[in-house]
């Protein structure tokens, strides 16, 4: 196969579109495919603030790229896990966004967690019974918390993250395995504001991991190539490789499972579920939005945690 453009010598052959494309007009595709979904899905305009959540992974950078290339408003916001596990994940993944930052004179906002709870990730996943072994549901809880009262406190319209197809089918795939209806009901490109949450969006959402991976070295963005080390061994990789063994089988197979599903729902799949949809409270300590009055759940484990962080000052 030649580039379809300009027939050419390929950099990318995707049999998921079948298409392939030389780098140059690789380069090019990738922004107006992400522009074409920022449009149909309605995720923000050129007048609107975008805050993107920047890990100093390819999607996340090459996210930031591409907005900035489209000419949108977009700052970063890098959130410091103090994840070190021998590796210096987190520092390096700090050095790496800032040097991207700079060497495109991007606006980028840093928040340290250690700074805002007085422990980093791992240490709180241990000070609570959050967590059972692995820190991921106290960072995921600690992440969008943060990124919540950024994007709210600095007057952003909307919070941008990087997941990529192959994220979205993988948790897509989880959720559909245990039918958990109200994920299913919240997943998707954009989930819509609330007084006191900013509106998230995934520009990237229909974009192949693959093609995200390419988009990256060809552009040469310099990323963290190491996965967090706790991702190691969890579901979401699992479900990932099944789904990979499906693609390799039919290409194709793993937008068509996400296409569907975003189809079956604006069908009416879930009519009846949206309409009993959980009423939120705003949080009685931070105002984030939560389904229980009271503190919401980031609130909730700082407060448990308020002796251990007093008894290390
Ligand atoms: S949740 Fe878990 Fe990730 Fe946090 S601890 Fe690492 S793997 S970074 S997306
Ligand atoms: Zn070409
Ligand atoms: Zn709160």
């Amino acid at each position: 196969m030649r580039c379809r453009k300009c027939g050419g010598k390929p950099a990318v052959n995707m049999p998921q579109h079948k298409l392939a494309l030389c780098k140059d007009h690789f380069l090019e595709w990738i922004p107006e495919q992400t522009e074409r979904f920022i449009t149909k899905y309605e995720m923000f305009s050129r007048q609107e603030r975008v805050l993107v959540a920047v890990s100093g992974g390819k999607d996340s950078l090459s996210l930031w790229d591409i907005l900035h290339r489209l000419g949108y408003q977009a700052d970063g916001l890098y959130i410091g896990l103090g994840i070190d596990e021998g590796i210096g994940y987190s520092d390096e993944s700090r050095r790496l966004t800032e040097a991207f930052a700079a060497a495109n004179g991007l606006k980028l906002h840093v928040v340290e967690v250690e700074k805002e709870t007085g422990q980093t990730i791992p240490q709180l996943a241990r000070a609570t019974t959050r967590g059972r072994g692995k820190p991921c549901s106290v960072c995921g809880l600690v992440k969008r918390h943060e990124m919540n009262r950024i994007a709210r406190d600095l007057g952003y319209d909307v919070l941008a993250t990087g997941h990529n197809l192959d994220d979205e089918a993988a948790v897509l795939f989880g959720n559909t395995l245990t039918w958990s209806g109200e994920y299913l009901l919240r997943q998707g490109p954009v989930l819509p504001g609330t007084p006191g949450l900013a509106r998230k969006v995934k520009p990237l959402c229909r974009i192949y991991e693959r093609e995200m991976t390419a988009y990256a070295l060809l552009r040469g963005i310099e990323y963290i190539y190491e996965e967090c080390p706790f991702a190691a061994g969890s579901t979401s990789i699992y479900y990932k490789e099944l789904l990979n063994k499906m693609e390799s089988d039919r290409p194709g197979a793993k937008l068509s499972f996400y296409l569907s599903f975003l189809e079956a729902r604006k069908s009416g799949l879930f009519a009846q579920r949206e309409q009993v949809q959980a009423e939120l409270h705003p949080c009685t300590n931070c105002g984030q939005p939560t389904s229980a009055p009271g503190l919401c759940s980031f609130c909730r484990m700082k407060e448990k945690l308020a002796p251990t962080v007093e008894g290390r000052a």
